[in-house]
């Protein structure tokens, strides 16, 4: 097959889970063409089957925004001819899926479009009413749709009342990226003492995520456990979130790590992960975590309830309930053997629900239904 794909190539889960997995198909011999405005970032080397398709947009300073949907839907449309592409997966409804469907048209060819809804677009968006209609005409002139979670899913029919069916695809990182290590030497490095326990976050500091609510978790789990929490990424809520750790006076308990490339290395370092947003259709940053061995807290929103089994994988809590977040944390960080008890029972559940080749069949198997193969 010939598939062309087009996320938002910078950090975020979206762009991970595109990139891994047109890996995966050029891998499995398929041809693979990116379409993005830059290099998807865990593209780390040249892999054989893929091309890279650059959109430049440019600003015409008659406009007053530049045209990036109508150029990256020109450029689709060059490569389906050039390269006759079989099928398009577009990752986000708005605008991907509609620059493909346009990318279609204006190709004159019978390319497949697959759109993977990935929240925002619906849980964001959905909710702007001027934009709803062309949600909703993305996914009906997509041939399949797919959402990273059942929650996702059921809040699209809720929000956006499309005429289509829906499957749930689950998430997938790929697995060797994310060995279930501990790394005691780099603890040191990094100035973390051995009675030290390491708690970690990795957002892009966005409203959603409910920062403050993290770091009110970490400033009550901190006065009763000798622990440091470390902040990875970065975003608009970051200098909020100093301006929090200033206040509560704990800025010797908190490092500052900014964006990270290589973010596996941070959880071998870690003993629990947090991610307390308001909204979050899966939370890629839970099964990166979780396939680490790092144990995770989250909240009942969106689709972290399907990522985490509530008791059993890690803990979940109401948004904002940051006392039980911090209970659940407190519990799991002084008594070992129940650490470890749900430790072991994660993995084996991430590595089995969320395995990158159960994923990628599922996917290949609709390219394949698409075809008609
Ligand atoms: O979380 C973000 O703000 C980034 C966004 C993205 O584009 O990567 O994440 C969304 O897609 C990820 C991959 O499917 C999901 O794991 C995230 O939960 C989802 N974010 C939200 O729903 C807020």
């Amino acid at each position: 097959m010939k598939i062309g794909i087009t996320c938002y190539p910078s950090m975020g889960g979206s762009g991970i889970v595109a990139t891994e997995l047109g890996l995966e198909m050029a891998k499995r011999g398929h041809e693979v063409h990116f379409i993005t405005s830059n290099m998807p970032f865990r593209m780390r080397e040249p892999v054989p089957n893929v091309t890279f398709h650059q959109v430049d947009v440019n600003q015409y300073s008659v406009f007053q925004y530049p045209p990036y949907d109508i150029t990256l839907s020109a450029k689709i449309a060059d490569v389906i001819n050039d390269y006759d592409l079989d099928i398009l997966h577009m990752h986000y409804a708005v605008p991907h899926a509609i620059c493909g469907i346009l990318a279609r048209q204006i190709s004159g060819k019978d390319v497949k479009i697959m759109t993977t809804l990935h929240g925002t677009d619906i849980t964001v968006l959905g909710y702007d009413t001027s934009l709803q209609s062309a949600i909703r005409f993305g996914i009906e002139k997509s041939d399949v749709v797919t959402s990273v979670s059942d929650s996702l899913k059921e809040e699209t029919y809720e929000v956006i009342e499309p005429d289509k069916d829906i499957q749930t695809i689950y998430n997938f990182v790929q697995e060797d990226n994310f060995p279930q290590v501990y790394n005691t030497d780099l603890r040191t490095r990094y100035g973390i003492e051995e009675d030290e326990k390491v708690i970690t976050f990795v957002s892009n500091f966005r409203k959603v995520k409910r920062v403050h609510d993290v770091v009110e978790t970490f400033y009550k789990i901190n006065k009763n456990v000798k622990s440091k929490l470390l902040l990875i990424g970065d975003g608009p809520e970051l200098q909020v979130a100093r301006e929090q750790i200033k206040h509560l006076n704990i800025e010797n308990h908190v490092l500052f790590l900014g964006k990270q490339d290589e973010v596996n290395i941070f959880y071998q370092m870690s003993d629990l992960t947090l991610l307390l947003s308001e909204k979050e259709s899966f939370g890629l940053v839970l099964l990166e975590a979780m396939l680490t061995g790092v144990v995770p807290i989250g909240t009942n929103a969106g689709g972290i309830k399907e990522v985490i089994k509530n008791g059993e994988t890690g803990y979940t809590v109401d948004v904002g309930d940051t006392d039980k977040a911090s209970e659940y944390a407190i519990e799991l960080l002084t008594n070992e053997s129940l650490y470890k008890n749900m430790q072991s029972k994660m993995i084996a559940d991430v590595r089995k629900r969320f395995s990158s080749k159960v994923i990628a069949d599922q996917y290949e198997s609709c390219y394949n239904d698409m075809l008609g193969v």
